[in-house]
């Protein structure tokens, strides 16, 4: 094993605070979703227990309803804002812990099978019934999807908070974000700006805009249904809906092997209609998949890493798999590492400023896996030989410059960590 290696499992280490890991010490000091099942796939690598502990620990959070939170507040820390005062959701009723009022992309359905193949080849029978209880619970997080945020059946889930997306301050949000008020009831004590330079952060006014949304919503009383027929911000969204496709062709592994015939039906039927869905997506334009701004009904073009995230979820046509692989090219051209999260030749390219360039290590891992999934090998190779080098020369930031390579954000961060793992692990096993 490698000392790099070895170095991406004392992150996780550092940063498990009991069966959860946070994404990086005082930054982000709770469990968030999406960063969590990426870590467990991490973990599986060398410690299948604590990679189903992590998925477990994330289902303490799961409301009634199905929704699986954005964040878990497992212990109160004032090093992060918004808290759970802001957010004021009413499930500190039950025996369960706080949680935001939102949600994250949901890799958890992805995550499961990972660990559980990997489980699998281990010889570790005993995993099966927490490997169903975790399966349940992906279950019901699914529907929650198809119903509450699919309720006009377009085939394509939208969010209501660009948080939702993981990809906060991205252009692809800015024309949908600019009509939703700056004006807060809440005080806004950004703590962020704090642990990294302004630099690297979203700007003032989208806070006021995120925090403004929080507030429309809490208004609601966390009512699906209110929230969406109050919602300043809805965007049908084809990196959550990929996701969300991609997680529900593993679950229907998952139930074949479990022999849960209702289930693979139920599944089966919400994958179809989320493949029609993503399929309508494409433009040749483009050269992408593009999101739907379901206020002003229009396509949002604007080129970010969304466009080339349903290549996970979709076997693309002869032409469009040309199509993507001449777009990635082109995007990485003169970068030291790609893919960049905002097409460098636009406008709008900032290649510090956190989802308006840089390159996130979990992107691309996604972006590798679906590259590989449409016969794309070589490409992928070159965008895990570079990821991995990115990480061995700069560390486990949290994203980096793609012009120049330097690690930005916060430092030690888990789901680099579980990036580098996982990628180290595919090329060991090829
Ligand atoms: C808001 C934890 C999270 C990631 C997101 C990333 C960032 C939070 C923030 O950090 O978002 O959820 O406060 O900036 O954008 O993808 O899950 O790592």
């Amino acid at each position: 094993m490698s000392d790099i290696t070895d170095a991406a499992r004392a992150i996780l280490a550092f940063n498990d605070r009991g069966g959860y890991t946070v994404p990086t010490d005082a930054l982000y000091p709770f469990q968030w979703n999406w960063d969590s099942a990426f870590v467990s796939m991490g973990f599986a690598t060398f410690n299948i227990d604590r990679a189903y502990q992590e998925l477990e620990r994330l289902i303490e959070g799961q409301w009634d309803d199905g929704m699986l939170p954005h964040i878990v507040f497992h212990v109160p820390s004032d090093t992060y804002f918004p808290g759970p005062d802001v957010w004021n959701t009413h499930h500190r009723h039950h025996k369960k812990p706080t949680t935001s009022g939102i949600t994250q992309p949901p890799v958890f359905g992805m995550a499961l099978r990972y660990i559980y193949e990997i489980a699998l080849t281990e010889g570790r029978e005993d995993v099966l019934a927490r490997t169903r209880l975790l399966f349940h619970a992906a279950l019901r997080s699914h529907r929650w999807w198809m119903k509450v945020r699919d309720p006009e059946k377009r085939g394509l889930v939208a969010i209501l908070h660009p948080w939702e997306s993981g990809s906060d301050n991205s252009p692809a949000w800015d024309e949908a974000l600019a009509r939703v008020s700056t004006i807060t009831k809440t005080e806004i004590c950004r703590q962020d700006t704090k642990h990294v330079s302004a630099a690297m952060r979203p700007h003032h006014a989208d806070y006021q805009r995120f925090i403004h949304l929080v507030e429309v919503y809490r208004e609601c009383k966390w009512d699906p249904v209110k929230q969406w027929s109050a919602a300043p911000f809805k965007v049908a969204d084809v990196q959550m809906t990929a996701i969300l496709a991609r997680a529900t062709a593993d679950l229907i592994w998952i139930a074949s092997h479990l022999n849960l015939l209702d289930e693979i039906n139920e599944l089966s039927t919400i994958h179809r209609i989320l493949l029609d869905g993503l399929r309508g997506r494409w433009r040749n334009n483009l050269r992408g998949f593009v999101s739907l701004d379901l206020i002003s009904g229009k396509d949002i073009q604007k080129p970010t890493q969304a466009y080339f995230i349903p290549l996970i979820a979709i076997e693309l046509d002869t032409y469009q798999r040309e199509a993507v692989q001449d777009e990635i090219e082109r995007w990485c051209n003169g970068m030291i590492v790609g893919v960049p999260s905002t097409a460098p030749f636009s406008s709008d390219f900032e290649s510090k400023r956190y989802w308006r360039g840089p390159v996130w290590a979990v992107i691309n891992w996604l972006i590798v896996d679906g590259l590989c999934k449409n016969h794309l090998a070589e490409l992928a190779a070159i965008i895990e030989g570079n990821t991995i080098n990115a990480i061995e020369r700069a560390g486990f930031c949290e994203y980096f410059d793609p012009i120049t390579g330097e690690g930005l954000g916060g430092n030690s961060f888990s789901w680099t960590a579980a990036a580098y793992l996982v990628l180290r692990h595919r090329l060991n096993n090829q």
